[in-house]
């Protein structure tokens, strides 16, 4: 199937302006019944499809992203509706998704500020699950000693708000430069440093209160191989 090489005007519409470029974010991308539903298909994995962290746990769907290339499996159908309409929005270049990385979070997990690297096409999609979440953005620690000491709090640069339902796209800057986390805590204030309230539908001084969350990382990892062109081991 071919998808789109430039992103959509559908897309360009949820374009957030007062970000770093760029990012797109369209709030109800699913509905309800879809949320039960990618619910129900994540909870139905055997519990070996599960790796814990400290913090939270994983299921990876694709295969393993590796330097050499990743050894691609087939998403199953539930995952591959969702990512060919993110791909229909010309997310990855024309390309098609072919990685999910499902994170879930208990109310007072989070992830450490990281960049995702360059195993994947610059571009990475998240749909919300069952909570909202903060992801917070932070310039990445710079070489000049001449900066001072660089603490993660000297860093930070402003947060989304993903409410559950919710498409995030970030590319460009977003992607390339900037690190992105998630706090270890259960409640979030909406200050001035969340910069899409308007389309997360918040409001300054609201308290959100994080139930279960589990996202759905959608990317495209351009270098693949095949199963039947490995050699033959015996
Ligand atoms: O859960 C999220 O929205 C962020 C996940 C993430 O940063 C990652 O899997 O690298």
């Amino acid at each position: 199937m071919a998808y789109p090489c430039e992103i959509t005007e559908e897309l360009k519409e949820h374009v957030v302006t007062t970000a770093a470029p760029t990012v797109y974010y369209i709030s109800d991308f699913i509905t309800e019944a879809e949320e039960q539903y990618l619910l129900q298909e994540v909870y139905k994995a055997p519990k070996p499809k599960w790796t814990q962290l400290s913090g939270r746990r994983l299921q990876n769907w694709g295969g393993l992203p590796h330097p050499k290339g990743m050894l691609a499996e087939k998403l199953p159908d539930w995952l591959l509706k969702y990512t060919n309409r993110i791909s229909a929005l010309g997310a990855f270049a024309g390309k098609a998704a072919n990685h999910v990385l499902v994170n879930e979070y208990k109310p007072g997990q989070g992830i450490m500020p990281h960049e995702d690297g360059p195993l994947y096409h610059p571009t990475v999609t998240t749909i919300s699950l069952g909570s909202h979440t903060l992801l917070d953005f932070y310039r990445p620690v710079s070489q000049s000693e001449a900066d001072g000491p660089q603490t993660e709090e000297k860093r930070f640069l402003f947060s989304l708000l993903l409410q559950r339902r919710s498409l995030l796209v970030l590319q460009d800057d977003m992607y390339k430069h900037l690190l992105h986390g998630i706090q270890n805590t259960c409640e979030d204030t909406v200050t001035e440093t969340v910069v899409n309230l308007s389309s997360a539908a918040a409001h300054l001084g609201q308290t959100l209160t994080r139930d279960t969350r589990v996202s759905l990382t959608i990317r495209h990892v351009p270098k693949v191989l095949r199963a039947n062109l490995l050699p033959n081991r015996k």
